[in-house]
């Protein structure tokens, strides 16, 4: 259901924004606060809840978001002890601008029996980091190497890949915090290759930003740490993505 919205908004020319929840950095009563701008008619079109690495456990923080909104919450996993049942969905991620088979197979075949038990929606989604930062959490708990910031070919022919395997979206990953966004030449280029839902997120700070990458092709834009700072970020970018 989840996947076919996200199609269908694809093929309809529609832009998506999804919101990303840490729940190491959201605490229930900052999620309570925030209910309000979540539910307002311009807010985010569904919930991403993860990160690469928890201290704060993912159920208790799905329930929390649960009694806030009934916008989907979509897990966005750093392993698969961030599986959890409560989703109403899950980014199946496989790191495939990685060469780490931990992150490739290896978690999914720890989270395939609880996944296919639970009945969560599953999307499986080409994982690609890219940037030259050497400092992002995911990169450092991943253990791999992200694609060059400039080589738009390198991550044309790894989408490229990834659609041939099956893979049903593709998520333009800059890191959580990143400085430095995914560049717009990069998403044009990858959009043209590669007919399939395409994410992109990581650095975006301004509502801005989001319309340019909207422009080049991006489907569904993550935005997160910049939340945090500024919560009337959310109905920004809501308006930015729902008039485009
Ligand atoms: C990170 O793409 C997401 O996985 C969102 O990044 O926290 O920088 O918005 P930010």
């Amino acid at each position: 259901m989840l996947l076919s919205d996200i199609q269908q908004c694809k093929t309809q020319k529609r832009k998506m924004f999804a919101m990303l929840i840490d729940p190491d950095k959201q605490s229930a009563a900052d999620l309570l606060r925030l209910s309000e701008k979540i539910n307002q008619p311009c807010g985010p079109d569904f919930i991403l809840v993860g990160g690469s690495l928890l201290f704060n456990n993912i159920d208790v923080a799905i329930e929390t978001l649960k009694q806030c909104t009934d916008k989907p919450i979509i897990l966005f996993p750093g392993s698969a002890m961030q599986i959890s049942a409560k989703a109403d969905g899950v980014l199946l991620l496989s790191l495939i601008s990685g060469r780490n088979p931990e992150f490739l197979i290896g978690q999914h075949v720890q989270a395939a029996p609880m996944l296919a038990k639970s009945g969560i929606e599953v999307i499986p989604t080409g994982y690609m980091l890219i940037g030259e930062e050497n400092y992002t959490s995911v990169r450092y708990i991943s253990n791999t190497m992200p694609i060059p910031y400039d080589k738009n070919d390198i991550a044309v022919a790894t989408a490229l890949a990834g659609r041939l395997l099956g893979l049903q979206a593709i998520y333009l990953e800059a890191g959580s915090g990143a400085t430095k966004s995914v560049s717009s030449e990069m998403v044009k280029a990858v959009n043209e290759a590669v007919n399939l839902p395409l994410i992109v997120g990581g650095g975006l700070c301004s509502a801005a930003e989001v319309q340019k990458l909207l422009q080049a092709g991006a489907d569904v834009v993550v935005v997160g740490t910049s939340i945090e700072k500024n919560s009337n970020l959310i109905a920004e970018i809501a308006k930015v993505v729902k008039e485009f």
